[in-house]
Parts: structure tokens; sequence; C-alpha cells
């Protein structure tokens, strides 16, 4: 047996330990002045990034789950997050007709036929949210088929409506800015196109405070 085989295998990652220790603190050995200033800045941005980060306090606003196969959907009454506020139900595709913005999957909100799906969202009162959502118009539909109205505390708050329709998603970023009353505040996105089981697709759904402490 050789010696470093005999060696307790915490003393094998030691150097590596210091190392990053050293890094840390500013004081390793650096090999040259181009070394230097990317490992200064890099610990910066991570500090600030720490603080900072954004949390988004919607559950499953990419409609990720429940995951279906590939090339299926599924109208559910309820899935991870959202509930059915109205209609027959939430549908989730997965490459069936268009892609997604983000990850596998997205909700076209006229299921079966014009719906409405809501989430409580945990919320502080007095604070400033930042609405973020993704739509496209289903491709190949009427644009009069692909129009939502986004809802806060039971408030429409803005309105999508499809001008221009093509043979794929074309997704479209919105955003608004609200306030929240309450501890929780509900969110809810409706259908209001001609019920005819095709319409708005929505995807990638995120709510952030933006209030300055
Ligand atoms: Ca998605
Ligand atoms: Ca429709």
């Amino acid at each position: 047996m050789s010696i470093s085989k005999s060696l307790p295998a915490f003393l094998h990652r030691a150097p590596a330990l210091v190392a990053l220790t050293s890094i840390a603190l500013g004081t390793a050995p650096l090999a040259s002045a181009e070394a230097r200033a990317p490992r200064r800045a890099a610990s910066v941005q991570i500090a600030v990034a720490d603080e900072a980060r954004p949390v988004n306090v919607v559950v499953n606003g990419s409609f990720e789950l429940p995951a279906l196969d590939d090339g299926t959907w599924n109208v559910f009454e309820e899935i991870r997050g959202w509930r059915t506020a109205a209609g027959p139900g939430i549908e989730i595709q997965r490459g069936v007709a268009g892609s997604p913005l983000d990850g596998a999957q997205h909700v076209e909100l006229d299921s079966h036929a014009s719906s409405a799906m809501y989430q409580i969202l945990d919320t502080q009162p007095d604070h400033r949210y930042l609405i973020t959502y993704w739509v496209s118009p289903r491709p190949g539909t009427a644009a009069s088929d692909n129009r939502l109205a986004l809802s806060w505390d039971g408030a429409v708050i803005d309105r999508y409506a499809a001008t221009d329709v093509g043979d794929d998603t074309a997704w479209v970023r919105r955003e608004v800015i609200v306030t929240a009353h309450h501890r929780e505040s509900r969110i809810q996105f409706a259908d209001v196109s001609e019920s005819n089981s095709v319409g708005a697709y929505l995807d990638e759904v995120s709510v952030v405070d933006v209030s300055t402490p």
C-alpha cells in the first residue's frame, strides 16, 4: 500500500480546500494580473446576486407539472399550484400544436371550452409585485380566438389580444406591476375568446416582489 493510499480521504482533499479558502479571502497567489481581476469581480457578483435574487412566488409557473407524454395534451381540474376557476379545466400541451416558450409544456386557456385558472400567492401587504407572463396565439387560428385577461384579486389588470397568427407560436412577454393588499393574493388568467376549444397559449408566469426594503 502506498503512502498516499493510506491517507484518510479528507487529507487528499485538503490542498484544494485550502486553495478555495485563500481565493475567497483574496490572498491566493495569482498567476497574472489578468487572472486577478476576473476572480475578484466574480466574487462580488455572487455576493450581490445572493442578496438581490428575485423570488418567484408562483408555483409551477411554467406548467411543467404534471409531465405529459410527448405529443399529447390533457385537461385537468387542478394541477400543481393552479385550480380551475371557470370552464371545463386547464389544458396542458406537450408538443401538440406549437412550441412552448420554456421547458416542454404550456397551457391553452380555451381547453374544451373557454376556461379560467387561478393560483393563491403568498404576498406581503403593501408590497409591489412585478407580474411577468408570456403569451402566444395558437398557430393556425383566427386572431379573435386568442384573447386572454389577467386578474389580480378579482380585478382585470391586463388584456392580450393577438393580431397576427403564424404557423408556430410567437411568444410575447407581458409585464404588469401590482400592489398586494393581503397576505394572500389571487392571480387568474381567463380565456376571453370565442369558446371553441382553441385559444391563447400561456407559459412562464412569474410574480416577484419589487418593493425596496
Ligand atoms: Ca413551460
Ligand atoms: Ca377560442
